[in-house]
Order: structure tokens, then C-alpha cells, then sequence
């Protein structure tokens, strides 16, 4: 590992490059990221670095978002297909099913989603931005969300507009593994600890929370909270964030660690691979980034 290391760096100084991880990748690729944040921290830091060479280590939406927000730059995926089942849950069809049905409405998608399905929205949000972003929109007319009902739970408690989920009924496996009774035996064991946990969670698991938001936001809690300890209800990559960030407060997972297969695919060897070849460069075609980033620009407008 050490060797792979000493060589992912060298060439990430050759070739110019930055890495990107998500806080849910294994915690060997963070050893050799430059940035470890949320999809929204991602996109923010693709988008501002001076990099020849652009390295993404999550899901394959989250590549896809940086290739949109740097079309001449070289972004690289180090392994194909790491799907992120939520996004695949939402298509382009349903999304135009769903605004044929509500003429009159906003069309907020969540990050998780294709470029193609980006491209047809009015705007894209993050767990960080959802509630920002629909509270700015006009309130006369109803919000189309997807695909995430249970963020579309999380939004619709903070604010008035009406939420319509697109499609009705679909979420993220991973966090919709976390139980409430789950999160009644983690208290029972540690009654002084805080709960808190990602709003892609069910949303009686929402409820039964302390606090609620993106793994950043979640880091940003942890660190101001008085409290020491903390029973998170997220994907265990996020836990292995908040301990590195915040290595004097001690953090435990809800029930069994919740593991995303997606998010855990790369490895060191893939990362160094793609470095060497560029192979699985990332880009999209015009006609779909051009829009896509348009409903991304709309997001940092608007938050
Ligand atoms: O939006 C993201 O980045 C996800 C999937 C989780 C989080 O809050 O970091």
C-alpha cells in the first residue's frame, strides 16, 4: 500500500492532477485525496482547482458532475459502472411523465442522478442545499423532487411549498437498511450519545434523530456539539470521516456498518492504473452538459 502511495503521488505531481474522494470511499483512497468532502464539495472543488488532471473517486454521478463543470479539463473515473442505486432509480422518462402530469411546477432533481436527467431540470441540489434551494424557488407552484423521497421528506418538513416525489416511491438502499428500532438499541446502550444521521435515512429514522444533513454538515455538528459521543446513521464511510476530522470525540454506527458497494469499488491499484493509462476518461456530450450545467450554475445561484 505504502509503494502505491509513493507512486499515486509522484504522478499526481507529474501529470498535474488532483483527487477528489467522496466521504464514503474506502479509507485508502483517502490517504491519497486532496479533497475529502460531499458530492456538493466535490463539484466545488473541481470546479475552482487549477489541475491539468482531475481524479473522482465515488460513484459514477459524481464523475459525471465534474466533467460537466470542466469540459476541456481530463477527468478520470478509476473504475466503470459504480453505480449509485438511488440514481439509477430516476430516468429522463419519468421526469418528463412527471412534468406533462404538473405543468405548472419546479423541477428540483437531487445530485444523485444522471447527467441526462440533470439536463432536464430546472435546478440541482445537494442534501447541504435541498432546503435552501426549494425555499428560494417560487412558492405558487409545486416542487417535482427526485429521487430521494426520504430527502423529499427532509425538505418538505422544513419548508411550505407543496413536494411532489419523483418517481413516488423510490431511496437509497443503503441508508433505508438503518431502522428506527435500530436506533432505539443504539440508544439504550449509549443514552448519552447524540444521534445523528443523513436525511436519505427513512424518515421515522429522521425523526427519531438528534440532527440531520450531509456528511459535512454532519462533520461541521460534531464538531461545534458539546456532546463527546455520537450514533450516526449513515454509510460507514461517513463515520470514518468524522473520526479522522474529529479524532478526540468517538462515533458508532447504527446496527450493523451500512456499506455502499459503489462508493467502495476503487482501490489504490485502479486509482494509480488510470493515472499511468488516462483510460476512463469521463466526458459528456454537449447537448446534455450544456444543460445539465445550467441547472447545476442555477444551484450556486440559488445557495
Ligand atoms: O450528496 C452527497 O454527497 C451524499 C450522497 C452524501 C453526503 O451527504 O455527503
Amino acid at each position: 500500500m505504502i509503494e502505491e502511495i509513493e507512486q499515486i503521488e509522484k504522478l499526481k505531481e507529474k501529470k498535474n492532477t488532483v483527487i477528489l474522494a467522496h466521504n464514503y470511499v474506502g479509507s485508502d483512497i483517502k490517504e491519497v485525496a486532496d479533497v475529502v468532502t460531499g458530492s456538493l464539495g466535490m463539484i466545488r472543488a473541481g470546479r475552482d482547482t487549477n489541475a491539468d488532471v482531475i481524479v473522482v473517486c465515488g460513484v459514477d454521478f459524481m464523475v459525471e458532475n465534474v466533467a460537466i463543470m470542466n469540459p476541456d479539463k481530463i477527468v478520470l473515473n478509476p473504475v466503470k459502472n459504480a453505480m449509485c442505486p438511488l440514481a439509477q432509480k430516476i430516468t429522463p422518462q419519468i421526469v418528463l411523465d412527471a412534468k406533462h402530469k404538473h405543468p405548472h411546477s419546479h423541477t428540483l432533481i437531487y445530485m444523485n442522478s444522471s447527467a441526462k436527467v440533470k439536463a432536464i431540470a430546472d435546478c440541482v441540489c445537494t442534501a447541504d442545499n435541498a432546503v435552501e434551494i426549494a425555499t428560494e424557488l417560487d412558492g405558487g407552484k409545486p416542487i417535482l423532487f427526485g429521487p430521494d423521497y426520504c430527502l423529499s421528506y427532509y425538505v418538505q418538513k422544513r419548508m411550505w411549498h407543496e413536494v411532489i416525489n419523483v418517481p413516488t416511491n423510490s431511496y437509497c438502499p443503503i441508508h433505508h437498511k438503518i431502522t428506527c428500532v435500530d436506533v432505539m438499541n443504539a440508544k439504550k446502550q449509549q443514552p448519552f450519545a447524540e444521534v445523528v444521521g443523513h436525511p436519505e435515512c427513512r424518515p421515522e429514522v429522521q425523526d427519531c434523530a438528534d440532527f440531520m444533513g450531509s456528511s459535512t454538515e454532519t462533520i461541521a455538528h460534531c464538531k461545534k456539539s458539546k456532546t463527546n459521543k455520537f450514533l450516526v446513521a449513515d454509510e460507514v464511510g461517513s463515520i470514518y470521516s468524522l473520526k479522522r476530522s474529529i479524532p478526540n470525540k468517538s462515533f458508532h454506527p447504527i446496527g450493523k456498518p451500512m456499506l455502499c458497494p459503489g462508493m467502495k469499488k476503487a482501490k489504490l491499484t485502479d486509482v494509480l492504473n488510470v493515472l499511468e493509462t488516462e483510460k476512463n476518461r469521463v466526458t459528456i456530450s454537449k447537448d446534455i452538459s450544456t444543460n445539465a450545467k445550467i441547472a447545476m450554475d442555477r444551484m450556486f445561484e440559488l445557495s
